[in-house]
């Protein structure tokens, strides 16, 4: 997989793939971030990225033409499966949609800043449009970094077996139910007695419970498909 990510502020950007998971996941070449400054395909003399509202009002807004220019270099040289431009009004990400983006091949996302993007960019170029919750973020940048990291973690491979994605929280539209590790009692508070009992099936059977009465008791809406 490779991800194509055009943003104003590539610094932002630049340290969530250089630690921990995603590092790795880079290293072991399971996938390729790059990094474009939409600065660079400018083309007035003061490198202009941005403009006023056609029908006036507040709020600058990002013209089409760097984009255009920088999303068909892009274009020219390798096949794309998505182009996804972050913004708050985009489809809020969940982990079905994860799931099948970390199935794509070549994806490119847009960084949406200031008022956001022409709407000419979304007609002409953008395949999806995602948001990572009903909250409003200063650009695109810190959503591109949640979104990448929700895909690449479920590329096969890049999580060893003791973080499994398969038993993850949301894998299917259940939370996940309360973990403990050593020590088994700690300043009075105990372990339950199942999770220390070696029988198996009953631990699993009081994990689905307590997955199910973690889900009804904060995110019943979860459960209503
Ligand atoms: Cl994708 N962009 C911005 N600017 N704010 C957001 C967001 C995206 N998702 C939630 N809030």
């Amino acid at each position: 997989m490779r991800i194509d990510i055009i943003t104003v502020v590539p610094d932002l950007l630049k340290s969530p793939f250089e630690a921990s998971i995603l590092k790795r996941a880079i290293e072991k070449g399971m996938v390729e971030i790059h990094l474009h400054n939409l600065r660079d395909y400018t083309t007035s003399s003061y490198n202009q990225i941005d403009d006023y509202q056609y029908g006036g009002g507040a709020g600058m807004v990002m013209m089409v033409e760097p984009i255009d220019k920088c999303i068909s270099k892009l274009k020219s040289e390798r096949t794309y499966d998505e182009v996804i431009y972050l913004t708050p009004d985009g489809d809020v990400l969940n982990q079905g949609m994860a799931n099948s983006l970390s199935l794509q091949g070549n994806m490119i996302m847009l960084c949406g800043h200031y008022k956001g993007v022409d709407q000419r960019v979304r007609d002409m170029f953008i395949t999806k449009e995602i948001s990572i919750g009903d909250y409003v973020l200063s650009g695109g940048e810190l959503a591109a970094a949640v979104l990448c990291d929700s895909i690449i973690r479920l590329i096969p491979g890049v999580l060893g077996n003791e973080t499994s994605a398969l038993t993850d929280a949301f894998q299917d539209n259940l939370l996940s139910p309360p973990i403990y590790t050593r020590p088994a009692e700690y300043k009075g508070h105990e372990v339950p007695k199942i999770l220390l009992s070696g029988h198996q099936r009953k631990i699993d059977d009081w994990r689905d419970e307590k997955a199910l009465q973690r889900t009804k008791d904060r995110r019943p809406d979860l459960l209503e498909d």
